[in-house]
């Protein structure tokens, strides 16, 4: 049975509020003439900013940090603040993206529907591209916040870099292994886990922390926080599985990449390595698990039981 909490959200609305209050606020906090000239670099960060990404990473951010903050004083320097934030999150993922199209990574023309940033723009442009949108998550923690303290840009920081560092480039290099020494479950699970949940986990974090520090004293929410972080890890992983599946069952005009790639590719995946029921499985399992995580802490969260769901059943 549904708790009250997880009624009630009509998400496919929710995630379109949001993505365009992330749109709006990049727009704003990229007005400015130093992201505009050269316009050889900051056309190409644009063109992967703004290409119809689902920000499923910014939006977890939101969303924990308004379930959070519901109904206590929320401020508006604050929402700003997580805003940001929201966005440093979607600039990592984009600029993964970006990388990980090019052709000595997973080699891709094609990604959400349009040609990938190395064929519109070329590979060393790419290249600068991504290094640039990285920088800028981390400049606009530490430039476009207007209220979070000293200590919560330092924990986001923390949160990012690790998710990167730990997570994505050494999910990345495993993944580059031959397939004959990561065909196994436990192999494709720790790689899911780094390049993909890891960040997911820091984006639930990133908005718990702005939430958190503003209800210091609050050890419910302290307490709260480990099952948020596992809350993310599951959904994280969940996400990867689905990925794959959609890899396998799902078509490139929907996906808006190549599909069929990995098993072209030769590579590893969940359906390949367990089968595409299991996968589903384990994806329904682990996305129950999240949501049990939830029901462990005192705060009402519809809204991201209705994303671990959508997470699961998302068709692109
Ligand atoms: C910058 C040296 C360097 C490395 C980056 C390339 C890389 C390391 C990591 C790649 C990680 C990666 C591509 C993971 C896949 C995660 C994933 C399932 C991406 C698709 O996410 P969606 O569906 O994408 O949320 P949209 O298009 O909606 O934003």
């Amino acid at each position: 049975m549904p708790t009250k909490a997880e009624f009630n959200i009509n998400i496919e609305n929710y995630l379109r509020v949001q993505r365009d209050l992330i749109d709006r606020h990049f727009k704003t906090l990229l007005d400015d003439n130093k992201y505009t000239n050269p316009k050889e670099l900051w056309d190409p960060v644009k063109y992967s900013l703004f290409n119809g990404g689902k920000r499923v990473r910014g939006i977890l951010c939101l969303a924990t940090y308004e379930s959070i903050i519901e109904n206590k004083l929320s401020c508006e320097d604050i929402d700003y603040d997580c805003k940001t934030v929201a966005c440093s999150i979607e600039l990592i993922h984009a600029m993964s993206l970006i990388h990980d199209d090019l052709p000595s990574m997973d080699n891709d023309d094609f990604r959400r529907g349009k040609p990938s940033n190395h064929k519109a723009f070329g590979e060393a442009t790419a290249i600068l591209a991504g290094d640039a949108m990285l920088s800028l998550a981390f400049q606009l923690v530490a430039e476009n916040t207007k209220k979070i303290s000293k200590e919560q840009k330092n924990e986001i920081v923390k949160f990012l870099s690790r998710a990167f560092t730990l997570g994505l480039v050494p999910g990345q290099i495993l993944d580059l292994l031959p397939i004959k020494e990561k065909n196994n479950l436990k192999t494709i699970e720790n790689i899911a886990t780094l390049k993909t949940a890891e960040l997911i986990k820091a984006s639930v974090m990133c908005g718990a922390s702005i939430a958190n520090k503003y209800e210091a004293n609050n050890p419910d929410i302290k307490k709260a926080l480990s099952h948020i972080e596992s809350f993310g890890l599951k959904i994280g992983v969940a996400f990867q599985i689905i990925d794959d599946i959609l890899d396998v069952t799902s078509d490139t005009k929907t996906l808006g990449k190549t599909s069929g790639k990995d098993e072209k590719q030769n590579k590893s995946t969940y359906p390949f390595v367990i089968g595409i029921e299991s996968s589903k499985k384990m994806a329904q399992d682990l996305v129950l698990d999240a949501k049990s995580e939830l029901k462990r802490i005192p705060i009402e969260s519809p809204v991201l039981y209705s994303l671990a769901d959508y997470i699961l059943n998302r068709i692109s």
